[in-house]
């Protein structure tokens, strides 16, 4: 019977209990009747009859945290990448069965209703993503905690393409009722901008000039069992003084809402993540905003403990995920100081106890520095706090023989244009200071806060990123999860012990296996990339995968020259012993980044042009799909055999891709970055393909002078390749479409060093080509590399958390 047939088999008592909310919701809540309904009516009557389930968990995990006094987490950041809320908040409630029976009962499928819900993607990337999974993973350990961020009207733009470019379309993910908000009416934050500031009675008085109200609008984070529910609180803008009626009186009609809208602004989109200028206003007071009303927040929650201040680090842990919420300490010693009278020096210990902050990024473009007269125009008051802490910081230094440099410390620059450094900020005012993963947090240490692990040499740490194995396993691949059900004991799940694996290395039943469900999870992704982009791919060919932001670092481009270099290797020996490949690249590239489009746009060139030749496309193919998103990498990262991991050495911080593939059985082509290093050493250096300059090597190449001429000299397929974009092989009408990224190869230094790691990016292909050939060689490092993920699980990284920065007794 196929799925969307009615089926009229009798349910089971759960299914019809949920069969009669989706009905009464339908009914009632929606105002639709059964006969009227059509499926996206059913997907809101189901979201709102999970949310019911939802709701009643949270009251009672939220009085159970009070009653525990137990301390909690605020994780302020301005990104949370969610997925789907439907499907997740199914599977948490341990519904997946019934909820299939149910709708299947009134004759539609579970992809098909799952489908209909635009996942609320509030983020760029890699960021929000973590901290996407880092909250189900609080929930799922009980560690307490609040996630804070701002509901975009906007998040991240959907990419469709137009004439071979990237197009940007707003997703109206708002459109429709959502079934998963609970925006409450109280508590409202006003939030002050700009104005002046006077000193008077000893204290300080700033008058805003601006206010706007902040609404809250709570979304449930779920676990699996019976644990605790906690809440993702999300900020939108309710204008104060919205309308002015008097305006609207005389006629002038659209001048009446003009603040109302300009106000609206703040919480409307989703800055992309390749600030480069820093004069962009409106992201600043988007962060003031936002870190405004979180404080505001968690310090009425405290006031109503009635406790003392100093016990505020007692009961509550703040965290700042990278320098985005920089503001919320700066925010919180003004409530503590000017507005609870509580004296300096005291709230700026508390200050120091309650703040943690994580470094995602050395690259420096991404670093945020603030001109200190727009931080004026903006928030005066929190800019001479910040002055404040920077004196009192300067005057500490004064004749200290610790060898620390006072500019590399400085939060305001002295120069003739004052700047405030986010990070030094973050770094000064936290208790504890770590970076994403071994390699990344030793040189956030060394090289990005040196002069700062002088100072307080006790705050660094590391706590290696983590993915959850609830989305990226059990939801995203169940045929993999019930193999692991089958051979593993019984608890592994609740400790996430992948380790017993192992121990069927050399069973052939068991390496068969795992290649049968790689295949049948490719035979569904086949269907999806025909339905995405109409192109045919062979499942039993080799899945190539890099899925990713598009960045220079990242090396898309090293990818691109690779596959050239291959279809000019086939072309001149096709009957050679070829693996046949599919590669598949999707990523975004953010609407500014005009270089990062061109690769997208070069991408999609070369897969056009290899795609039609009959001479090679049956062992190569290429494949850029369209709209990179949470939802894409459910299906791909199941169906992958390759996971390309392969920035420059030092500037990928840690990367969490690369777990998740791993975890789903994709063997790993990397550099020595982030976290490719762990992978390695927990998976094994022979279970792994890495290649390319190291650390150690980048700096020693540029100290040297390196020249990608010199390179290019040397090697006579890299020498073909870029002959054939320069020549516009790619571009048969717009020869000179990619000299540009011609120029940033050669003339403009290869700042990536892409060209000096080509040579061994070959080399390290053709042993993937060559395990390939061995099959079962290639599933026994499938199933070491699975064993060993274990580590990567978020629930590990957030217990890390948990107890060595923010000091939670009692948590799990
Ligand atoms: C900054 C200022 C103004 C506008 C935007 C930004 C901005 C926004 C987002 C700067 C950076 C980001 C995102 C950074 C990011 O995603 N970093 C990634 O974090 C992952 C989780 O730790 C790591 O795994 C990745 O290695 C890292 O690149």
């Amino acid at each position: 019977m196929s799925s969307t047939e009615l089926d009229n088999r009798p349910l089971s008592a759960e299914a019809q209990a949920l069969k009669a909310d989706l009905q009464r919701n339908l009914r009632q809540t929606l105002g639709v009747s059964e006969r009227e309904a059509e499926p996206r009516d059913w997907m809101h009557a189901a979201a709102f009859a999970v949310r019911e389930r939802l709701a009643d968990r949270r009251h009672a995990s939220a009085l159970a945290i009070e009653q525990a006094g137990a301390k909690q987490v605020a994780y302020l950041s301005m990104e949370f990448l969610l997925s789907r809320q439907l499907t997740n908040a199914v599977h948490a409630l341990g519904l997946t069965a019934e909820f299939k029976e149910v709708i299947e009962s009134i004759g539609l499928s579970v992809d098909q209703i799952a489908e209909l819900e635009t996942e609320p993607a509030l983020g760029n990337g890699g960021l929000g993503r973590l901290a996407a999974c880092y909250l189900d993973a609080m929930s799922n350990t009980g560690v307490p905690a609040v996630g804070y961020g701002i509901y975009y009207e906007y998040g991240m733009f959907r990419q469709e393409f137009a004439n071979g470019w990237q197009v940007e379309l707003p997703e109206e993910w708002l459109l429709g009722p959502n079934p998963w908000d609970f925006t409450r009416n109280h508590p409202l934050y006003e939030i002050g901008f700009g104005g002046s500031v006077e000193h008077r009675d000893e204290r300080a008085h700033w008058q805003p000039a601006e206010k706007v109200v902040a609404v809250a609008h709570d979304l449930l984070v779920p676990s699996e069992g019976d644990g605790i529910v906690n809440t993702l609180r999300l900020w939108a803008v309710r204008p104060v003084h919205g309308f002015d009626m008097e305006k609207f009186n005389r006629g002038q009609h659209v001048e009446a809402s003009a603040q109302r809208s300009r106000h609206k602004s703040l919480s409307r989109l989703l800055y992309p993540d390749d600030s480069t200028e820093e004069g962009r206003e409106l992201r600043l007071r988007q962060e003031l905003f936002f870190c405004s009303a979180s404080v505001q927040d968690v310090v009425r929650r405290f006031v109503k403990l009635k406790k003392e201040w100093e016990t505020f680090p007692a009961h509550f842990a703040i965290h700042l995920n990278d320098t985005h919420p920089a503001l919320a300490p700066v925010e919180f010693m003004r409530l503590l100081v000017d507005d609870h009278g509580v004296a300096w020096d005291r709230a700026w210990d508390i200050t120091q106890k309650v703040f943690s902050y994580t470094n995602h990024t050395l690259m420096p473009e991404a670093l945020e520095v603030w001109r200190a007269d727009l931080v004026r125009r903006v928030a005066p008051r929190h800019l001479e706090i910040i002055e404040e802490i920077n004196r009192r910081l300067m005057r500490a230094l004064d004749g200290n023989l610790t060898g620390v440099s006072p500019e590399r410390v400085a939060i305001v620059s002295s120069d003739q244009q004052p700047a405030v450094n986010m990070g030094r900020l973050c770094t000064h005012v936290s208790h504890a200071v770590n970076g994403v993963s071994k390699l990344h947090s030793d040189l956030v240490h060394e090289r990005l806060f040196p002069d700062y692990a002088l100072l307080k040499p006790g705050c660094f740490r590391n706590v290696t990123n983590g993915v959850s194995q609830r989305l990226w396993l059990y939801q995203a691949n169940p045929r993999l999860t019930a193999m692991l059900d089958r051979h593993l004991d019984n608890g592994w799940r609740r400790d996430f012990d992948l380790s017993g694996l192992a121990a069927h290395a050399g069973d052939q039943a068991v390496l068969d296996e795992l290649q049968r469900i790689k295949l049948a999870n490719k035979h569904d992704a086949v269907k999806a990339i025909a339905k995405r982009t109409g192109i045919a791919v062979d499942p039993a060919s080799l899945f190539d995968v890099q899925i990713k932001r598009i960045h220079e670092y990242k090396r898309q481009l090293l990818n691109i020259l690779g596959v050239i270099a291959r279809f000019n290797a086939i072309k001149a020996n096709p009957t050679a012993d070829w693996t046949p490949r599919t590669v598949l690249m999707a990523g975004k590239a953010a609407s500014g980044y005009w270089l990062a489009k061109l690769i997208v746009r070069l991408a999609h060139d070369v897969a056009t042009a290899l795609n039609e030749d009959p001479q090679t496309s049956d062992l190569l193919r290429f494949v850029f799909l369209p709209n990179y998103n949470v939802s894409l990498a459910e299906f791909l990262i199941p169906a992958a055999d390759l996971s390309q991991q392969i920035s420059l050495a030092g500037t990928e911080a840690s990367g969490t891709g690369n777990m998740k593939l791993a975890l789903n059985g994709a063997l790993t082509i990397g550099t020595a970055d982030g976290a490719n290093i762990e992978i390695a050493d927990a998976a094994g250096q022979d279970n792994i393909f890495i290649f390319g300059c190291r650390v150690e090597d980048v700096s020693r190449k540029r100290q040297e002078g390196y020249s990608p001429f010199e390179v290019r000299a040397r090697d006579e397929r890299l020498h073909e390749v870029l002959g054939m974009i320069e020549g516009g092989y790619f571009s048969p009408g717009d020869p000179l479409r990619y000299q540009p990224v011609i120029d940033t190869l050669m003339g403009h230094g290869d700042r990536y060093l892409v060209l000096a790691d080509f040579a061994d990016y070959l080399r390290a292909q053709a042993d993937v080509d060559a395990v390939w050939q061995d099959r079962t060689r290639w599933n026994g490092m499938t199933l070491t590399n699975i064993s060993a993920m274990s580590t990567f699980s978020a629930d590990r990284a957030v217990r890390e958390y948990a107890d060595s920065i923010w000091r939670l007794t009692g948590a799990a």
